[in-house]
């Protein structure tokens, strides 16, 4: 847990022996979750401060911003340690790079759509069609695997209104809400790939590097172990204690604290926010009172 040696310390508050740099998405839908996760950790940047590479004032790690499509490139050829990335273009783009974590955020798939009225009669609909698209290395790969011939028109935006405009037969994109899919009179009907944010590393990363990504991780892992968790403190009759304990999960056993009225003791514990609603229910059922609900920020276990 520890970035440096005695003789490689710090020569001052922000120059550090080893810095690990992170390739981010520098505006679109990556950036904000990206740096979210940063600040989530205590990584703190400048606020505001948008210039290529952005190091960080308190952890040994600089920021550069780039357009998504190239972080993968990046991350394989060593600009950048690690990135940021949709899953999409990682398969697209189809550089050695290493999956470090997948980080949950940007959630969306990647598939085949056609207008709404055509009469669809499964994958061999597309044989000897026009299908646009932005992603032709993972189209390609599919069709072959099903043995399609389709022809593929690749474009770089606005693909979703290729077949409305006599440009395509249909299309193959992204598609979260589906919504712009029904906007253009287009229906869903192949899902190819499920996609989220990954984290993704340099194959070749020097080792103290690897020591800083693992002081990263073990923070990101904290701010995760806290999310969908509540920190519960309540009052109840000493008489129920064993009871409430019985239905309490909590990370161990809870903490009992005594209050002035002998009858009465303190719970403090913490609870899954699956299961709250059920639990409270059970622990005021055993005259638990005054319960008091707080977020938690992070969990070191
Ligand atoms: O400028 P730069 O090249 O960096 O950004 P970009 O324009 O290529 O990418 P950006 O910011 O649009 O998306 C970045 C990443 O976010 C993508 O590579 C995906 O991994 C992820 N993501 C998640 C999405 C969506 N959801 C999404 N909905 N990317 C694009 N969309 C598009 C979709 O194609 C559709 O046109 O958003 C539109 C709305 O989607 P619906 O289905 O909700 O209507
Ligand atoms: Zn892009």
């Amino acid at each position: 847990m520890h970035y440096f040696s005695e003789n490689e310390s710090q020569t001052n508050e922000n120059n550090y022996h080893y810095m690990l740099r992170i390739a981010i998405q520098s505006k679109g839908r990556l950036s904000e979750d990206a740096l979210k996760l940063l600040a989530e950790a205590d990584i703190k940047l400048e606020a505001g401060k948008r210039t290529l590479l952005v190091q960080a004032s308190n952890f040994p790690l600089e920021v550069l911003y780039l357009r998504d499509d190239d972080i993968p490139q990046s991350v394989a050829k060593g600009f950048a340690d690690i990135g940021i990335v949709g899953e999409n273009e990682v398969c697209e783009r189809n550089e050695d790079v290493e999956i470090v974590s997948r980080l949950g955020f940007s959630k969306c798939r990647l598939s085949l759509a056609i207008p709404k009225n055509a009469n669809y009669t499964g994958l061999k609909w597309f044989d000897g069609r026009k299908i646009a698209t932005s992603y032709p290395n993972i189209l390609t790969g599919f069709l072959k695997k099903h043995g399609i011939h389709a022809k593929i028109h690749v474009i770089t935006g606005s693909v979703e209104i290729s077949p409305g405009i006599g440009l395509a037969d249909g299309i193959f994109d992204i598609v979260s809400s589906g919504g712009t899919l029904v906007s253009n009179n287009l229906r869903e009907v192949e899902v190819i790939l499920k996609s989220e944010a990954l984290l993704i590393g340099n194959r070749n990363m020097e080792e103290a590097k690897r020591r800083i990504l693992e002081d990263m991780l073990f923070r990101f892992e904290a701010v995760r172990s806290a999310q969908d968790k509540k920190y519960v403190m309540m009052n109840a009759p000493k008489e129920k204690l064993h009871k409430i304990i019985e239905v309490l999960p909590g990370i161990k056993s809870p903490t009992v604290i005594p209050l002035a009225d002998e009858q009465w003791c303190s719970i403090h514990t913490v609870l899954d926010e699956k299961r709250f609603w059920e639990i409270i229910g059970k622990l005021k059922d055993l005259g638990a009172q005054g319960i008091l609900v707080m977020p938690i920020e992070k969990i070191i276990q």
